[in-house]
């Protein structure tokens, strides 16, 4: 009983030195700062793991950091025979070893966990105080009131809201270059030949390394490749890759936004979700830093604009209907799918050249981008009509800067429709051109794109008709799916009739069975 002041528990995806609201106040005379890795965290998907290295990694460095900061440190590792496995069993142990009169923590980003830390501290011997999470650009409070008076909720609507909010992008009342959205300029196919830029990414550092052998020990097997480990687990680190970002990779940012290519995970992203999401950097200052670059005319508007929209618009806004809509946004299945996952999503052993692309990099770098995440594996989970749980927990286990509150509404609002309209107004869904005309995938592949039926055809062709054809009770009316509705309206009877047969012997093909 060494300290009378208070535990401030802080979780995997807190790792943001001098900004998170729990250590606000602290107190290095009387407070303890507690870390633990727990079998509850670490398993309640299968995680990738580099994604439980990356988390791990970033909580022992910033222990590290806080220790030799002078601070009473508590760090309880996976492999600590006294570990109780789950958070909340973890603070009610640091409570009664180090004597602490009260916890303040930061609130969870995940629902589950809220709920868990509320029960807690119902039944918690000292009182428990949970902060509110301000490492976002838009509070809850502020979300709730921008939203209260909407009849839908939709980015653009969000995005223009928060522009002038902040500032960002604005030259007084207007939106910088007299638009707020260069989308239009960022849907290029990428040019025969044309390089993707060469990257900087970092190798890890000691504390990293460490973590990889730790997970490699402890989850021998679980999914995802260890040696190809390049993210940021501190925040120089990731303000390393952040500067590299800005400027090698900034300028060409818009144009190739959409697009995909073979063998290439990178193209023009940032790759800077999980840094973001882990907490080691801060998504203001990454949309000032952007905006700073355009203003010195080393990036052009397209680019920094398309790049500013992900953060301030798409994740502030995901995160805000995630929090608005919990906890039965999770429990929505507005296409009453029902089957199971193919098992290729973890094994990549599939003829389908997209797919096998896609999860290939997903295993060897817990990354993909957002077209190969929304118009590929979700894009033909949606098709397949597997179960939004199930597509849920995939998305969640394979990606490093995957939390649910981000998670959530981009598989079941964009990559979907579970949600039924809330985040999209129309479902992502698209036959292979698409993918054909974003990629050069198609040309790599054993299927014809061109084909609707047969065993050579494109299995998103018949998937995807039939999509619309088993929904159209749900979908047939919305006015942006009025000329696919149209050409199905066009088919014959018996036309109908062999895709649906197609469709379902492909779903039998895959595994995809009724659960
Ligand atoms: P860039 O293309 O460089 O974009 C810049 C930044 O904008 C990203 O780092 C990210 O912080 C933000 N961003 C971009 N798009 C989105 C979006 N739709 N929602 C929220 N933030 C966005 N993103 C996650 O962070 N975690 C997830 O678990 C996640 N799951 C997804 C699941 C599906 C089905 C889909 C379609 C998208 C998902 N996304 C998720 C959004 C997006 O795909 C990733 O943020 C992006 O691919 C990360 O790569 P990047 O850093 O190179 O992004
Ligand atoms: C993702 C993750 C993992 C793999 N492990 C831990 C852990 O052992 N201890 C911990 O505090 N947090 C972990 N996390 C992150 C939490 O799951 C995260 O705080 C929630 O997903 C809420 O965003
Ligand atoms: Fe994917 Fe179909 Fe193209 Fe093959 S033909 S790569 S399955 S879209």
């Amino acid at each position: 009983m060494t300290h009378a002041g208070t535990l401030r528990p802080v979780l995997g995806d807190q790792i943001s030195d001098g900004r998170l609201p729990s250590l606000s106040d602290l107190d290095p005379a009387r407070d303890v700062v507690l870390f633990a890795e727990v079998r509850e965290e670490a398993s309640y998907v299968p995680h990738h793991r580099q994604k439980i290295a990356l988390v791990f990694a970033g909580m022992r460095g910033f222990a590290e950091r806080l220790q030799k900061a002078g601070i009473p440190v508590r760090y309880v590792r996976l492999d600590d025979p006294a570990n109780t496995h789950t958070l909340t069993g973890e603070i009610a142990r640091a409570v009664a070893a180090e004597g602490c009169g009260r916890v303040v923590l930061t609130e969870p980003g995940e629902w589950r966990l809220k709920e868990a830390f509320e029960v807690f501290a119902g039944d918690a011997p000292v009182p428990v105080q949970i902060r509110e999470d301000d490492r976002f650009i838009c509070s809850h409070r502020a979300f709730r009131d921008w939203a209260k008076d909407k009849q839908s909720l939709r980015m653009e609507n969000f995005y223009r809201h928060i522009r002038r909010r902040t500032g960002l992008l604005m030259d007084g009342d207007a939106p910088t270059g007299g638009r707020w959205n260069f989308d239009v300029e960022n849907r290029k196919r990428l040019p025969k030949g044309a390089q993707a830029p060469a990257r900087r990414f970092i190798g890890p550092n000691a504390i990293a390394r460490q973590a990889l052998d730790d997970v490699a020990r402890w989850f021998p097997d679980g999914f995802g490749a260890l040696d190809t480990f390049s993210y940021a687990t501190t925040p120089q680190e990731a303000e390393r890759l952040l500067a590299a970002f800005l400027d090698d990779i900034l300028p060409g940012f818009g144009d190739y936004q959409d697009a995909m290519a073979k063998g290439e995970p990178w193209l023009w992203h940032s790759v800077l979700s999980a840094s973001i999401n882990l907490g080691l950097l801060d998504p203001l200052d990454v949309c000032q830093r952007a905006e700073a670059r355009y203003r010195a005319g080393t990036a052009p508007l397209n680019a920094v604009e398309g790049f500013i929209r992900q953060i301030l618009g798409w994740r502030e806004f995901v995160r805000g209907v995630y929090w608005l809509r919990m906890p039965d946004y999770k429990d929505r299945n507005a296409l009453n799918a029902n089957r199971r996952l193919p098992w290729f999503y973890w094994s990549g052993e599939t003829d389908m050249a997209c797919i096998r692309d896609v999860v290939q990099i997903t295993n060897n770098n817990a990354y993909a981008h957002h077209i190969q995440r929304l118009m590929v594996t979700g894009n033909f989970a949606m098709l397949l009509g597997v179960h939004p749980d199930a597509i849920n927990e995939w998305y969640m286990a394979v990606y490093a800067d995957a939390y649910e509150w981000v998670e959530l509404p981009n598989t079941h609002g964009m990559a979907t429709f579970a949600d039924g309209g809330i985040v999209g107004s129309k479902p992502y869904a698209a036959a292979g051109a698409y993918i054909n005309r974003m990629s050069d995938y198609c040309g790599h592949c054993r299927y014809d794109v061109k084909q609707r039926i047969g065993d050579d055809a494109c299995p998103f062709n018949a998937l995807y008709w039939d999509l619309l054809d088993r929904n159209r009770k749900t979908l047939g009316s919305n006015i942006r799916l009025a000329m696919p509705y149209k050409s199905l309206g066009r088919m014959s009877d018996a036309d109908r009739k062999a895709i649906r047969e197609r469709a379902e012997r492909w779903r039998i093909a895959f595994g995809a069975l009724p659960l």
